[in-house]
């Protein structure tokens, strides 16, 4: 080799350094990225007969690819070698330096070409068709079993709404998805253990994508329809979700928990999200923060018991719950047509597409029914949401969607709103 295939040698040397180096970096950051969250967006380790159901049809199709994998590329690796030019050896029986590729071969015979060979073409028509025919089969079986629903009519049954850039979870209690919900909430859906919760999937909006991957594949949420899905965990905890069809700016800033708790624990749960919020009277703590919130905020935000329902500051088209495409009357415009419902905010361990902690540390070592009580409010966050939430996380230009910025607001202003917002629990 000359001087010009040593300097070759030596940038191909850097070039492999610096490919490992790049690697063991993202292997690195993969593996901190997993252990930043007790539940991290992980498929692999399912926590319900759903995800339970995926699994077991993903791992056999991957040992399946896996097979044919290592066949097709050790096949063409042998071939390859077996069959490569030999240069050198060409070259000294041509008598030139090995540069003339059009003398590539030399008196060397070209491989036998093979043309037709109808055993051969059989084979590798009808051994994939088969592979293929077995794993639909089990597909199509997993997505029966994925789409049935055991629940009785009259359980629990949770509409899921998607807009941008957040989750509304309105839930039917007994099942009757056509009257009014009984509890609206935001971003963190409670169900109790063991359960199965069938959802009824939509969107005010564009098109979304429900996926919480420990617990259920993806479901699309597209305004107009209703796409059903079912949700079940095995063991409480927090399950990390996000919307998995991108949505526009924030898409990446629109998660959610699925917040599962023990039967017990969900009926304090319920009981506690079915009581209105009680108008505070001067003197109250947090009276002064709600003249601030009446004034500045009840215009999108609901508070059961306390805002007016007042749709002036409801975009068009967004006051249209149901996506029938017609604005809908004013029991079902009271369900939040713009914004998160904030009569239980308190409870809730983190806000706005659940991209924020609510509490410091999310809480994690505090019971989900005790947070309210015995949380350290994660107040920077809070007080910045509301004093420039664009800032925060972006909006469209034109303010049609996501929440408006309050530079008039005076600090005093600010810390009498935080204060209103942690009683309602
Ligand atoms: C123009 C309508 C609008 C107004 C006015 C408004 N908000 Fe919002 N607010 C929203 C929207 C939309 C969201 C959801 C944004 C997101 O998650 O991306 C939101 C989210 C929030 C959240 C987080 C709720 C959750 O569960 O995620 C809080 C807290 C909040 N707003 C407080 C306020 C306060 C306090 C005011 C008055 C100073 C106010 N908002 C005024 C539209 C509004
Ligand atoms: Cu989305």
């Amino acid at each position: 080799m000359g001087t010009g295939g040593g300097r070759a040698g030596r940038r191909g040397g850097r070039v492999v350094r610096r490919l490992s180096l790049i690697l063991v970096a993202l292997a690195v950051a993969l593996i901190v990225a997993g252990c930043a969250d007790e539940h991290p967006l992980d498929t692999l380790t399912p926590a319900g007969p759903d995800a339970e159901e995926i699994n077991d049809l993903f791992f056999p199709v991957l040992g399946v690819a896996i097979i044919v994998f290592f066949l097709v590329q050790g096949a063409i690796i042998y071939l390859a070698v077996r069959y490569r030019a030999r240069r050198r050896a060409a070259a000294a029986a041509a008598g030139t330096d090995g540069d003339e590729s059009d003398d590539l071969y030399g008196d060397e015979e070209y491989p036998e070409q093979v043309h037709g060979n109808l055993r051969l073409e059989l084979a590798w028509t009808i051994v994939p068709t088969i592979l293929l025919t077995v794993i639909s089969v089990f597909t199509l079986i997993s997505l029966v079993e994925l789409n049935k629903v055991s629940a009785a009519e009259d359980d629990l049954r949770v509409t899921v709404v998607g807009q941008q850039w957040w989750w509304e979870f309105q839930y039917h209690l007994d099942g009757d998805t056509e009257t009014p919900p009984d509890i609206v909430t935001a971003n963190e859906m409670v169900i109790p253990v063991g359960q199965q919760v069938p959802l009824e999937i939509t969107s005010r909006d564009v098109i979304h994508s429900f996926w919480v991957p420990r617990l259920n594949g993806k479901k699309d949420a597209v305004p107009g329809r209703t796409h059903p899905w079912v949700i079940e965990a095995d063991e409480p905890g927090r399950y990390m979700g996000v919307c998995q069809e991108y949505c526009g700016l924030s898409h990446a800033y629109m998660r959610n928990y699925t917040v599962v708790l023990t039967q017990a624990e969900w009926n304090e749960w319920v009981e506690g999200q079915l009581v209105d919020a009680v108008p505070l009277e001067p003197g109250d703590p947090g009276y002064e923060g709600q003249e601030v919130f009446l004034a500045n905020c009840a215009n999108c935000h609901v508070v059961n018991g306390v805002t007016d329902v007042n749709l002036d500051g409801v975009p068009d088209g967004m006051d249209d719950y149901d996506g029938d495409n017609g604005d809908d009357d004013i029991t079902s415009a009271l369900v939040a047509g713009a914004a998160p419902n904030l009569t239980h905010l308190a409870s809730r361990t983190t806000f706005a597409g659940s991209i924020f902690d609510l509490y410091e540390d999310r809480a994690k070592r505090i019971p989900y029914l005790e947070v309210a009580e015995r949380g350290y409010l994660n107040r920077g966050d809070l007080e910045a949401w509301i004093r420039n939430a664009p800032e925060r996380k972006a909006n469209d230009a034109d303010g049609a969607r996501g929440m408006t910025a309050f530079p008039g607001l005076s600090d005093g202003e600010i810390d009498a709103l935080v204060e209103y917002l942690t009683t309602l629990r």
